[in-house]
């Protein structure tokens, strides 16, 4: 159930050029005058810039940087992504609350974002670091007609989307690195885990949990990690809005999502290959049963990662892990 203030605050959102009386708030939501002017001031505390004038009422003027459904969804303009937006302070995972509800039927686009997460995963249950209000941790849920085992060129999608998106600021450079890392200065600063539940040549939902590290100081990178992460404030030296990342991420893969559906995986290849990392070099390669040395030669007309062995020989993996010497 939407709380009073949620309500409120959906009101002045759906009003935002205009003033709305407080008489006509206390009506819509069935509390007293006194009452909404306490959650005005409670909002103007919260970081909401309220404008309040006499006989004419109360307009929305600013949110505050704070993440929560309204905030996100204030200025967004977006064609389906995001018109539900599940925000937590504190979660394990993302993508568990983002199972949870596409299992319940939370329509495609539905977002799941959290300030913080206890127990975020990477790929092969590995662990994902996901610091208080450092960063986006942020799951997608798509259910995209297209056959499962396309499932994989939605994790490349958001690696160009990241990438994109990183690249549109001043003086930041990120490259890709096989298949879901976006690497900036050589550091990892994001990953992507798509998870699925499909039946047999039907996919009932995809999730793409994103994780960006973006405030983060080198004192706030889990030890681990510290030689081998970044985050953006790391690599430029200032702080940046989480939310507008946020936006500026969801719409950009709207756009991006629309596109493929329509034109296909070419042009992200293309965008893909233009971020890859490595692409032209020998690198160490490792599947589940082998490991190896070959020369990266790119990624394949279906995404499959095209490598070229010491004899010569060209190989085509769809899952496998590279680094390099
Ligand atoms: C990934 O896995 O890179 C996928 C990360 C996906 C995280 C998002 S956050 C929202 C959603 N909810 C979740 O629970 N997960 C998703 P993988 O390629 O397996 O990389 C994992 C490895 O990256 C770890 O073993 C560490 O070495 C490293 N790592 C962990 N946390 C990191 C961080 N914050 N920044 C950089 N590297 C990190």
């Amino acid at each position: 159930m939407e709380s009073t203030r949620d309500r409120l605050i959906n009101l002045l959102a759906e009003n935002e050029d205009k003033f709305i009386s407080g008489q006509a708030l206390s009506e819509s939501l069935n509390i007293s005058r006194n009452a909404v002017w306490k959650h005005m001031k409670d909002l103007g505390k919260d970081g909401y810039e309220i404008e309040a004038k006499p006989r004419k009422g109360y307009r929305i003027k600013e949110y505050p940087d704070k993440l929560s459904s309204n905030t996100i969804k204030w200025g967004l303009e977006s064609k389906w992504i995001a018109k539900t937006v599940i925000h937590k302070h504190s979660v394990e995972s993302t993508q568990t609350i983002a199972h949870r509800a596409a299992r319940e039927n939370a329509p495609h686009g539905t977002i799941v974002v959290a300030d913080e997460q206890t127990n975020g995963r990477g790929r092969m249950s590995r662990t994902w670091h996901s610091s208080k209000e450092k960063g986006i941790w942020l799951s997608i849920i798509l259910r995209p007609e297209m056959p499962p085992n396309h499932a994989s060129q939605l994790t490349l999608l958001t690696a160009t989307v990241l990438a994109d998106v990183l690249n549109s600021f001043e003086g930041v450079e990120p490259l890709i690195k096989w298949p879901n890392d976006i690497l900036l200065n050589q550091k990892k600063t994001a990953g992507i885990l798509t998870e699925m539940q499909a039946e047999q040549d039907r996919i009932q939902y995809i999730l793409i949990g994103i994780g960006l590290n973006i405030n983060h100081s080198i004192e706030d990178l889990s030890e681990d990690i510290q030689m081998k992460a970044t985050s953006l404030k790391i690599e430029t030296g200032k702080e940046w809005s989480i939310k507008t990342i946020i936006q500026r991420l969801l719409t950009a893969f709207e756009t991006s999502y629309d596109l493929y559906m329509k034109n296909g995986f070419h042009p992200i290849k293309e965008k893909w290959e233009h971020f890859g990392f490595k692409i032209g070099e020998n690198i160490k390669i490792q599947t589940f049963s082998d490991q190896w040395e070959g020369k990266f030669l790119g990624i394949s007309d279906e995404g499959a990662l095209l490598t070229e062995s010491i004899e010569g020989k060209p190989v085509k993996l769809y899952s496998a892990e590279i680094d390099w010497f």
